[in-house]
């Protein structure tokens, strides 16, 4: 009787929802870092071993963690986003990355419709003004009309072109801004990210994450967008500088701006909490169940392609 084949070790830097554990469990040797007292002494004693990482967007996996898995072979991400995974290194070494695009479009286009809602017509406020009781005083403050509007999106890949057609309902003038124009978007096209902070009056933010959009929306973004202006941000906390954009909703220099993403998150910049211009959602854009069933699904075939010697489902590099 021949020896079972030993399933393949994979690490973990943080759990996923319990329908996708259950199936790792079962098909590989899982090794959860986020557990580990001691992450340098767990990594170096299952290094030799360690053939995949199956992480998060959030998550990634840096330059130090791959330098000490000598064994692997795959990253996968449980996420669009790879800015967290140092894909040069990877490439120097051959190590295959992939992703979950495409399923979670719809969900991350459809918060950032709702986040500008939100933000402009002050749903949060106005849900603790009815639960408050002030509404026996009197009525809510007017806010702002959402549609009629001028609405650049910044980026417009995927996730963007989804959150200009869900726009497009709701009459308002879109443009977009991008390296080079989209030959089919009837929409107007920005080259310069300054150029339609000044044209639009909402600034929706899906730009990737990494150096190349580190604080591209600037000190010098945000005052064109001015003080009737708002931010919209589902893309990464990194694409903002967050101290200029802090400073602009303290002195409000501009109008407000709804976020879901922030720099060294979950413990965000303190200063936000204080704001009564700003709608603060919890990077949970690809935050629903049927979305995260989807990306957990694509992780899986993705290991199963890989340890399988089949072609990986939606490769990165
Ligand atoms: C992740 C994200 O899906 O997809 C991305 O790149 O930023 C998130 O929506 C989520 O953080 C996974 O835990």
């Amino acid at each position: 009787m021949t020896a079972p084949t030993p399933s393949p070790h994979v690490l973990m830097p943080g759990t996923y929802p319990e329908w996708d554990m259950a199936p790792l469990r079962s098909q590989y040797t899982l090794h959860r870092l986020w557990e580990a007292p001691d992450r340098q002494a767990f990594i170096a004693e299952h290094a030799p071993n360690i053939r995949a990482v199956a992480t998060r967007g959030e998550l990634g996996a840096n330059a130090e963690l791959i330098a000490a898995l000598p064994a692997l072979e795959l990253i996968a991400c449980y996420g669009v986003g790879t800015d967290g995974i140092d894909l040069a290194a990877c490439r120097a070494r051959g190590i295959r990355v992939t992703n979950t695009p495409d399923v979670l479009n719809g969900d991350v286009a459809d918060l950032a419709v709702g986040l500008t809602l939100a933000l402009q017509r002050r749903i949060p406020a106005g849900d603790a003004f009815v639960r408050s009781g002030a509404w026996a005083n009197g009525g809510m403050p007017l806010t702002t009309r959402v549609f009629g509007q001028r609405i650049g999106i910044s980026g417009f890949g995927r996730i963007g072109s989804a959150i200009a057609r869900r726009l497009s309902g709701f009459d308002v003038e879109l443009g977009y801004f991008s390296r080079t124009p989209k030959a089919d978007s009837p929409h107007l096209h920005f080259a310069s990210l300054t150029a339609m902070a000044d044209w639009c009056d909402v600034l929706i933010v899906i730009l990737p994450g990494g150096e190349a959009t580190r604080g591209i929306v600037n000190a010098e973004v945000l005052q064109a967008l001015g003080p009737a202006g708002w931010l919209v941000n589902v893309s990464r906390g990194t694409t903002v500088d967050e101290g200029a954009l802090l400073q602009a909703l303290e002195e409000k220099s501009i109008a407000g701006a709804a976020l879901d993403v922030f720099l060294n998150e979950p413990r965000i910049d303190p200063r936000f909490a204080a704001l009564d211009n700003v709608v603060l959602h919890p990077h949970h854009g690809s935050g629903t169940e049927q979305t995260r069933r989807a990306m957990g699904e694509l992780v899986r075939r993705n290991l199963q392609a890989h340890f399988g010697g089949l072609p990986l489902i939606t490769p990165v590099a």
